[in-house]
C-alpha cells in the first residue's frame, strides 16, 4: 500500500476486500495528473490503450465484444423485501446475492493491482456532494473515474478518521494466474456479471464487466440508483436529467432540467446552440441532476459529475459542435474506429467516411464493409470543464434554480413535438407514463417501445410506485415554486419515415416557447393530452419546413392516444398497491378528456 489510510471504516474495508479478492498489491489513488499519466503509460505499455496522433493526450480503447453496454438484466436492487425494489428492478435477497458474489470475488483480483479510488460526486466539500470510494482492479476504470468524478486525496482528508462514504466494489472478474497472458479487455462471461446495489446499506458491488455504467460506479450506480434511494429518505431528488441555462435576449436566465432515456440526445440538448437570434444556452450537466429545495423554497440542481460519458456515433459538428470541440484533447474513446491518420471516427461524424479504418473490433474496415466501424454504443469520456459552453456556475455548490422540467423520449408517431402539463400532478402522470423506443445503451433489442418513467426505469433504486409518490410529495413541498413541466418528442416521423422536426439547434424554439409560458407571455391550446402551442406562437422563423409538417408535429390524434390506453393501464397496474392514488386520478381524467 502506497500511503497510510487513516479513516477507520476505509481501512477495515480495504483489508476485508484485499483478504477476499487477494490482489498482488494495493494502490491508493490521489487523483493527480501524474497519476493519470502513469496509469495511461501502464495501459499503453500493455497495448490496451492506443494513442491518437491527431488528438493531444487522447487514447482509444477497445472492449471485449461481449462487454459493450450496461447490462440491465444483470443489475440488481437488493433490499430485504422484494416489494421495496419494486417491479422495475431485478431482485435477489441480500444474503443470497452476497453469498453468490462473495464466491465470485474470492481470489478474483489474483495477479492484479487493487486500486482504491477516493472520489466526490459534486464539488468537493459542497453540502450536496457525496463521497464514494471505488475499489477496482481495472486501470481503465481509474483513468475514466479521474475524468468523470473528482478523484482526489482531499477526499481522504475530508473523511478524516471517522467520516462516512459509499463503498463501491468493482472487479472485472478475471484473475490472472502466474505466467498467464492477459487479454486486452479482461472481463467475465455474461452469466457471471452482477451489478448489485444494496440501498439500505448504501453499498455497491459490481462484478464481471469493465464497461461504462457497469464499472464507473460513481455514475449510474451511486449518483442514480443509490442516490435516488437516499433522496427519497432525505426529501431531495436524484434524476437522470441534463441541466442547462438558457438566457433570453433581455438577459433573463432560465434553468431547465430534462429527462430523456439513454441515447436520446441529452448531451446534444445540454450543449445546444440556439438557432434563434439573441438566445444563449450553456451547459451545467448532460446526464444527472441532484436537486434540493433551497432556503427560498425553489428547487436547486447540481451536476454531480465531472465529465461527459457520451455516445459517440451521431455526434458531429452538425449535431453537436460544442461536444466536438470538447473532444479535442485529454479524452478517452471506447469502441470507436481508428483511422489511418491516427484519429477516431464514428458513424455520423462530419465529412466522408475514411477510405480505410480499423473498426471497434480491431479489424480492417472500409465503407463497403457490411458492419459498422464504431459500435453503436461507442463512447467518449471528456472533462466537462473543456466544454466551450460550460456554464460559469456549473460547480456552484448550492446549484442553479430550476424553472422548467422536460420529459421525453424517442417516438416516431403519436406524441407531439411539445406539450405542457396542466399541473404538477399532471406532469407526474406524463413522466410516469413516458415511453421511448429502445437504443443501444443497454444490451438488448433496439427500437422496441418501452415505458421508461422519468427515464429512470434502469436507474431507480427502489420501488418505482414509491418514486412516483416521492414526486407528488416534492410537488407538495414546492407548491407554487415548483418548476413547470413539459413533454417533448423531437423524433416524430412522417409517413415516409422522415423526421418532421429539424431538431438540434432548432430545439431552442421549443425551449423559447416554454420560457414564454413561464412568463405568461403566450397562450396555449387545451387538448386531451395537455397544452400545446397556439398557431403562430412557436417561433419557426427561418426554419425551412413545410407548414403541413408543423401541423403534423402538433397534431393530437385522439384515436391513436385511445389505442395507447391499454398499454398505459397495464404499465401502471404493474405497481399494484404502490401506485399513488393521484396517478389513478390523473389516468381517469386523461381518459375523460379523450372521451
Ligand atoms: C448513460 C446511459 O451512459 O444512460 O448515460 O446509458
Ligand atoms: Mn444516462
Amino acid at each position: 500500500m502506497n500511503i497510510e489510510v487513516k479513516n477507520k471504516k476505509l481501512k477495515a474495508w480495504i483489508q476485508e476486500v484485499a483478504d477476499m479478492c487477494t490482489p498482488k498489491d494495493i494502490y491508493i489513488c490521489n487523483g493527480s495528473n501524474e497519476e493519470y499519466d502513469q496509469m495511461i503509460k501502464l495501459l499503453l505499455d500493455s497495448g490496451i490503450a492506443i494513442p491518437l496522433k491527431k488528438r493531444k493526450n487522447s487514447f482509444l480503447f477497445r472492449s471485449d465484444p461481449s462487454d459493450v453496454a450496461r447490462v440491465e438484466d444483470n443489475t440488481y436492487i437488493s433490499t430485504p423485501d422484494q416489494i421495496e425494489a419494486g417491479p422495475t428492478n431485478n431482485w435477489i435477497a441480500p444474503d443470497d446475492l452476497k453469498k453468490t458474489m462473495k464466491d465470485l470475488y474470492k481470489g478474483c483480483m489474483k495477479g492484479r493491482t487493487m486500486y482504491v479510488i477516493p472520489f466526490s460526486m459534486g464539488p468537493i466539500g459542497s453540502p450536496i456532494a457525496k463521497i464514494g470510494i471505488e475499489i477496482s482492479d481495472s486501470p481503465y476504470v481509474v483513468v475514466n473515474m479521474h475524468i468523470m468524478t473528482r478523484v482526489s486525496d482531499r477526499v481522504l482528508e475530508l473523511l478524516g478518521t471517522d467520516g462516512d462514504f459509499i463503498p463501491c466494489l468493482h472487479s472485472i472478474g478475471a484473475p490472472l494466474e502466474p505466467g498467464q497472458e492477459d487479454s486486452k479487455w479482461p472481463c467475465a462471461p455474461i452469466e457471471k456479471k452482477y451489478i448489485s446495489h444494496f440501498p439500505n446499506e448504501n453499498l455497491i458491488w459490481s462484478y464481471g464487466s469493465g464497461y461504462g455504467g457497469n464499472a464507473l460506479l460513481g455514475k449510474k450506480c451511486l449518483a442514480l440508483r443509490i442516490a435516488s434511494a437516499m433522496a427519497r429518505r432525505e426529501s431531495w431528488m436524484a434524476e437522470h436529467m441534463l441541466i442547462l441555462r438558457l438566457t433570453s435576449p433581455e438577459g433573463k436566465q432560465y434553468h431547465i432540467a430534462a429527462a430523456f432515456p439513454s441515447a436520446c440526445g441529452k448531451t446534444n440538448l445540454a450543449m445546444m446552440q440556439p438557432s434563434i437570434p439573441g438566445w444563449k444556452c450553456e451547459c451545467v450537466g448532460d446526464d444527472i441532476a441532484w436537486m434540493k429545495i433551497g432556503p427560498d423554497g425553489r428547487l436547486y440542481a447540481i451536476n454531480p459529475e465531472n465529465g461527459f460519458f457520451g455516445v459517440a456515433p451521431g455526434t458531429s459538428y452538425e449535431t453537436n459542435p460544442m461536444a466536438m470541440d470538447t473532444l479535442k484533447e485529454n479524452c478517452i474513446f471506447t469502441n470507436c474506429a481508428l483511422t489511418d491518420e491516427g484519429d477516431v471516427w464514428w458513424e455520423g461524424m462530419d465529412g466522408d467516411p475514411p477510405k480505410h479504418a480499423i473498426d471497434w473490433k480491431g479489424n480492417d474496415w472500409t465503407p463497403e464493409s457490411d458492419s459498422v466501424a464504431a459500435h453503436a454504443n461507442a463512447r467518449f469520456t471528456a472533462p466537462a470543464a473543456q466544454c466551450p459552453v460550460i456554464c460559469e456556475d456549473w460547480e456552484k455548490p448550492e446549484g442553479v434554480p430550476i424553472d422548467i422540467f422536460i420529459f421525453g423520449g424517442r417516438r416516431s408517431s403519436v406524441v407531439p413535438l411539445v406539450t405542457e402539463a396542466y399541473s404538477w400532478d399532471h406532469g407526474v402522470f406524463l413522466g410516469s407514463t413516458a415511453a421511448s423506443e429502445t437504443t443501444a445503451a443497454n444490451i438488448g433489442s433496439v427500437g422496441n417501445l418501452r415505458r421508461d418513467p422519468f427515464a429512470m426505469k434502469p436507474f431507480c433504486g427502489y420501488n418505482m410506485g414509491d418514486y412516483f409518490q416521492h414526486w407528488f410529495n416534492m410537488g407538495g413541498k414546492l407548491g407554487d415554486k415548483a418548476p413547470r413541466i413539459f413533454y417533448v418528442n423531437w423524433f416524430r416521423k412522417s409517413e415516409e419515415g422522415k423526421f418532421l422536426w429539424p431538431g438540434f439547434s432548432d430545439n431552442s424554439r421549443v425551449l423559447k416557447w416554454m420560457c414564454e409560458r413561464v412568463e405568461g407571455s403566450v397562450g396555449a391550446e387545451e387538448t386531451p393530452i395537455g397544452l400545446i402551442p397556439k398557431e403562430g406562437d412557436l417561433d419557426v422563423n427561418g426554419v425551412d419546413m413545410p407548414s403541413d409538417d408543423l401541423k403534423e408535429l402538433l397534431k393530437i390524434d385522439s384515436e391513436a392516444w385511445k389505442a395507447e390506453i391499454p398499454d398505459i393501464e397495464h404499465h401502471l397496474s404493474t405497481f399494484g398497491d404502490r401506485l399513488p392514488d393521484k396517478l389513478k386520478k390523473q389516468l381517469d381524467e386523461f381518459k375523460k378528456r379523450l372521451g
